[in-house]
């Protein structure tokens, strides 16, 4: 397999708004995150990924960008961010820039004038479509509820819209818009950025005809993802801006990409380098959904989560490369998900976690506080909650279909909302969890006292410095980046295996995933038995039995 810097780095993963906060307005900022570079730069971290610090109505915090060329006014200014990157590439890190161009703010010139007239220099720059016998053009519905389209006043017209309203989707077969982000991109890429992680790139290329698509029963509207993902010209699209921009640069390249199938993030990500290092794909956050989504309290049933992983790693294995995580700003820690967050067990199970998905093939990412095993949020009541999509699927789910009680959708915001990754880093056990001395825009979690940075850094037994030794793992064993994945035991319901393999070197790992004391399977016995070094493990000596939580990684 061919060598590469970004096959063997570790990103790591800021949500800027709650990382730190420099200047006491309650919301992180590019100050604060200089100042904890340090921090990275000693847990071993090589690339640094931001999600959008540009201007923004933060409707969908970031997400939705008003100027591509600007800094959210409460993260700072250009300067700022040359002094970031400066400071990032002084201590021989790499900076990520996340690209939003699937679509951007309703605030965005470009959108202010395109829903002014149907015949102006960007009147074709997002979608715009007739009324259908005076309704929307297709009974699409969009990630965040509701429509996927909304009515525009002036021009008569709807737009289409796959998340909130305010973040109307660009046309990208229009040329001209094209040329616009790959302008854009060389801008950021002149300033010397290493890379982009690009969201929801995998839903830029529409279909051709607009049409209904099929409606689950109980349901309003077709999910629009299922029918514009992976669209007619979205390679043609990557590959353009592959020639156009990333093959200018020498850039770490990322697709966050919705909806994306196996053979498709071969085309997306392959080895030949025409369009994208690596994809990010969704199916393992899917195994614990049911009939409303992940709106749900299921359990996970981990045969079926190693049955994605291991289709995802065998299938890409010498063919395309992987993006490997557990959490990001989309998802519930998952500590709290798949291991166990209560005193007893929380640090063994986010040691187990990580082994599991550091020792696999890809790259991996850590997520802000993921490295400390921060936990899910209680949350009580919506008014303490800030994303636009709990907020709708609290509408849609308790007051309109009355499918769950109050009780039980704050129950199941507490497991899966996207505010549980959301809350403010926990630094130490000053007020405020050190991150910030104001009011912060989302409540700390109140664990902090017993979870930061300040206390696990000093802690060589810290789940901090646990994530350490398995970053420098990988700088060390080619094995970890580069040896061949092979999955056993795959039906087990409480014991994830398996081994790595590159030339007369193998890797066996095994990880507990119950508070149980379990038996070595006897397929792995003697693999056990006769090991030739333990190279890494969540528990100090060895045993004869599974202990629970257990993650050992044999050399054998
Ligand atoms: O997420 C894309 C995406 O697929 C999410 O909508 C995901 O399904 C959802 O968050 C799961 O709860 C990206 C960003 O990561 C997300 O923060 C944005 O809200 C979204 O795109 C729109 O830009
Ligand atoms: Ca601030």
């Amino acid at each position: 397999m061919e060598k590469s810097w970004w096959k063997e780095a570790v990103v790591y993963q800021i949500y800027p708004r709650s990382f730190m906060d420099s200047n006491g307005d309650g919301i992180g900022d590019l100050q604060g995150i200089i100042q904890k570079l340090d921090y990275l730069k000693n847990l071993g971290i090589s690339v640094i990924w931001v999600s959008p610090i540009y201007k923004s109505p933060n409707k969908d915090n970031g997400y939705d960008i008003s100027d591509y060329r600007d800094i959210m006014e409460e993260f700072g200014t250009l300067e700022d961010f040359d002094e970031l990157l400066a400071e990032v590439h002084k201590r021989g890190m790499k900076l990520v820039m996340d690209l939003v161009v699937n679509h951007t703010s309703d605030q965005h010139p470009w959108f202010l004038e395109s829903r002014k007239s149907k015949d102006n220099k960007y009147s074709d720059y997002y979608i715009w479509k007739d009324p259908v016998d005076g309704n929307e053009p297709t009974n699409w519905g969009g990630y965040f509820s509701g429509s996927a389209w909304q009515y525009d006043e002036n021009r008569g017209q709807y737009y289409l819209h796959q998340f909130v309203p305010e973040q109307p989707d660009l046309n990208w077969d229009n040329e001209t818009v094209r040329k616009e982000v790959y302008d854009m991109m060389r801008w950021w890429c002149e300033k010397g950025i290493d890379g982009f992680r690009m969201d929801v790139i995998s839903l830029i290329s529409k279909p051709e005809e607009y049409r209904d698509g099929p409606i689950h029963p109980g349901e309003k509207y077709s999910f629009c993802g299922a029918i514009t993902a992976n669209g007619p010209r979205v390679h043609e699209y990557l590959q353009e801006m592959n020639r156009e921009v990333l093959s200018r640069y020498d850039l770490i390249t990322v697709g966050e990409t919705t909806c994306v199938t196996l053979d498709e993030a071969k085309k997306y990500a392959r080895s030949d380098g025409k369009e994208l290092n690596m994809v990010f794909q969704f199916e393992h956050m899917d195994v614990d959904s049911d009939e409303y989504g992940k709106w749900t309290d299921k359990k996970l049933y981990l045969p079926d989560l190693k049955k994605v992983l291991n289709r995802w790693e065998k299938g890409l294995e010498g063919v395309a490369w992987n993006s490997l995580y557990w959490d990001n700003h989309d998802q519930p820690r998952v500590v709290s998900r798949w291991g166990n967050d209560s005193d007893q067990y929380r640090e063994l199970s986010a040691k187990m976690l990580a082994t599991c998905l550091h020792m696999m093939e890809g790259t991996p990412y850590v997520y802000q506080g993921e490295e400390l095993g921060m936990t899910n949020m209680h949350f009580t009541d919506i008014s303490q909650c800030d994303d636009i999509e709990e907020k709708n699927i609290y509408v849609d789910l308790v007051q309109d279909a009355k499918v769950y009680t109050h009780e039980q959708m704050m129950d199941i915001i507490s497991k899966k909302g996207r505010d549980n990754a959301r809350t403010p880093m926990q630094w130490d056990t000053t007020e405020n969890a050190g991150f910030t001395t104001g009011t912060p825009w989302l409540g700390v979690n109140p664990n902090y006292t017993t979870i930061n940075a300040a206390d696990q850094v000093e802690d060589e037994n810290s789940i901090y410095n646990y994530y350490k030794k398995l970053i420098q793992l990988r700088k060390e064993e080619d094995i970890i980046v580069y040896g061949n994945y092979e999955s056993l035991e795959e039906e087990d319901e409480n014991l994830y295996i398996y081994t790595r393999s590159l030339q007369n070197k193998k890797l066996l790992v095994i990880c507990n995933f119950t508070d149980k004391d379990l038996k070595v399977p006897d397929s792995v016995r003697e693999m056990v038995e006769k090991n030739r070094g333990i190279l890494i493990s969540n528990y100090k000596e060895g045993a004869e039995r599974l202990r629970p939580y257990e993650a050992t990684v044999y050399l054998v």
